[in-house]
């Protein structure tokens, strides 16, 4: 890999992040830019993904969460949302093969409720067919917001200790984490936001607490393996301190 003046760039492969969780944003920015309607943004936003998703499993990434649709995107306008909705069935109809294959576990995070059928079907089919494999887990967050998925693990957990099975002293971080979406997994290593906003916007509020953030000012679908690999450098190259000294 090089990096901006032309130098190369080597991973240590043996200090991978195990758990790394991407913003997707930008797809509306570039369309715009180019003069294209924002659901071709969308659009090449998916091919993205899919080279993403084998840049982290060629390096032994453990689990990769990225933020597909969030609570607040319910606000634009009805077209796009309906547009959006269709992309994880497409998705997987051209990738979930190469996927069973790659030996990747597909998962989602966030609330199934308000999604349409066939958008739940398609996230869920794939789900059934790669819950057994044992390679990087690949996790969708759709209709995902982590005050949202805060108030949930905490409406579980009074419930737990109304009904007696839990006392107070019981309300631990592991408890929290038992309840969340991401119950099982490691939190993630490191977090990157593309296109240059940066903001948490209500994603993984409670999981990002001691992870890495990394900013890129790339768009989403111009962002690539390189890219990627850039930001798992400067990640390999910062001191991780977990609020010691
Ligand atoms: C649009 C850029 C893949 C971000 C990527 C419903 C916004 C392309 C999926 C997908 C979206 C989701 C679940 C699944 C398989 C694939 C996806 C949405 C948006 C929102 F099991 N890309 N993608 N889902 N975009």
């Amino acid at each position: 890999m090089q990096g901006k003046d032309g130098e190369q760039l080597t991973l240590d492969l043996d200090n991978i992040p195990k758990h790394i969780a991407i913003i997707m944003d930008g797809n509306g920015r570039w369309a715009k830019k180019r003069g294209l309607p924002r659901v071709a943004g969308h659009r090449a936003g998916m091919k993205t993904v899919k080279e993403i998703t084998r840049a982290a499993d060629d390096i032994g990434v453990k689990a990769l969460t990225l933020y597909a649709f969030s609570t607040e995107n319910w606000k634009r306008p009805k077209d796009e949302v309906e547009y959006l909705m269709r992309l994880p069935q497409e998705y997987l109809l051209t990738e979930l093969k190469e996927l069973i294959e790659q030996n990747v576990q597909v998962r989602m995070l966030g609330n199934k409720d308000q999604l349409p059928d066939y958008t739940i079907k398609a996230v869920l089919e794939a789900q059934e067919k790669t819950k057994n494999n044992t390679g990087l887990i690949l996790n969708f967050a759709l209709n995902y917001g982590s005050r949202d998925e805060m108030l949930h693990a905490i409406r579980c957990i009074a419930d737990e200790v109304k009904k007696g099975n839990l006392d107070v002293e019981g309300i631990t971080e592991k408890a929290m984490e038992r309840h969340l979406f991401t119950v099982g997994l490691p939190d993630p290593d490191l977090l990157i936001r593309t296109s240059g906003e940066v903001r948490l916007s209500n994603f993984m509020l409670w999981q990002l607490a001691y992870s890495e953030l990394y900013f890129s000012e790339v768009y989403w679908p111009d962002f690539n393996r390189d890219e990627f690999y850039k930001a798992i450098y400067e990640y390999q190259h910062r001191n991780r301190r977990y609020g010691g000294v």
